[in-house]
């Protein structure tokens, strides 16, 4: 696999700088998707009997790292697909360039998609020209886009990283909201505050912030309700703390359904953990049973979980072709259940 190249020319590898790389790959649990691109936040789906990716399509700008993320200065969108994992992965043209979106700025961040009623649905969080995060969704016949945005945000969303379910019985709920950069901390009064918090609640023996949940209107293009808060509980019933970064909700809501189960996973941000926690109903609460994915080469990862053919793949995201933090690739491995339904943990290195 060529190494990506996103400022130009690489040097053409020796045989011993290959035998070198080979001997460096292999301490990965898995290899990059793709490499011409750099991409990350992979929102996985299966369609007609084929994988398609919706990723972030990380760019090499200028912005210094910071803790807001910055540096994660993505224009727009490109889709993946493959027939199977472990097949020949296609790269798709632009789906949808932040220059198309009337309302947006900046900062296309991590996206997911839905089909319904014979429609593609993305949806996507941008800066706004306040620069506050909303949730965008944009429409197309073709799963792999172009994509034709609606002139507004959704009304009432806010923040980040969008996951849309849908249930057995046909009804869609979005999952939303990330804590930092993803400005949840900047939206607890109903409105965006750009001079709230630029972490969290700061207050660590209180309940942490949690992510939010809404169910779609009909033609999936708005909320049909304000949207509710998503409690993770301990096995006590009680709602993790601020203080509890080893298992609080930081970002990258995603919704899986496994034996009747909903589960709910997510990222735990500056602990560099996805984890998750198990309900009996879309809306929850959901128990934390564990972690998925231990920490990967890079600051974030992002993730999702799909069901093929009776196996479980999980997508997610390092930083193993650039080394930095805001060039990812996208990578899959498989993921196995227990008896008693919690998820064994993966961790992304063999050693
Ligand atoms: O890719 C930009 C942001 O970083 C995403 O929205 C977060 O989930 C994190 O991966």
């Amino acid at each position: 696999m060529a190494a990506c190249n996103g400022t130009g020319g690489a040097p053409e590898p020796t045989a011993s700088a290959d035998s070198t790389q080979a001997a460096a790959d292999k301490k990965y649990l898995s290899q990059p998707l793709v490499s011409e691109i750099y991409t990350a936040d992979p929102s996985a789906h299966v369609w007609n009997g084929k994988i398609y990716i919706y990723p972030s399509h990380d760019i090499d700008g200028p912005t210094p790292e910071d803790d807001l993320g910055s540096h994660f200065e993505m224009r727009d969108y490109r889709v993946l697909s493959m027939d199977d994992v472990g097949g020949k992965v296609t790269i798709g043209p632009v789906a949808l360039d932040v220059k198309q979106v009337p309302w947006a700025s900046k900062q296309m961040w991590a996206p997911d998609a839905a089909f319904k009623n014979g429609t593609y649905y993305l949806y996507f969080p941008a800066k706004d020209k306040e620069g506050a995060f909303r949730i965008g969704v944009a429409t197309s016949k073709d799963p792999m886009g172009p994509f034709k945005p609606q002139p507004q945000p959704i009304k009432g969303s806010y923040s980040i990283d969008p996951a849309v379910f849908t249930d057995d019985d046909g009804q869609s709920y979005m999952y939303f909201g990330g804590i930092w950069g993803g400005q949840l901390q900047r939206n607890v009064n109903g409105k965006y505050d750009p001079e709230g918090s630029k972490t969290d609640l700061q207050a660590d023996d209180k309940p942490a912030l949690l992510p939010r949940v809404a169910r779609m209107s009909g033609d999936m293009l708005e909320f049909a309700e304000t949207p509710r808060e998503v409690k993770i509980v301990d096995d006590k019933g009680k709602l993790l703390l601020g203080g509890d970064h080893d298992r609080r909700f930081f970002e990258a809501a995603w919704m899986h359904k496994y034996k009747g189960k909903y589960y709910f996973s997510y990222s735990t941000g500056d602990t560099h953990y996805l984890a998750y926690g198990i309900g009996d109903s879309p809306y929850g609460p959901f128990t934390y049973k564990g972690r998925i994915l231990e920490p990967v080469e890079g600051w974030t990862t992002h993730h999702s979980i799909v069901e093929k053919d009776g196996k479980w793949w999980l997508f997610y995201a390092d930083s193993q072709l650039s080394g930095q933090t805001r060039l990812r690739n996208v990578k899959v491995t498989q993921l196995h259940y227990n008896e008693d339904g919690t998820i064994k943990t993966i961790d992304p290195f063999v050693r």
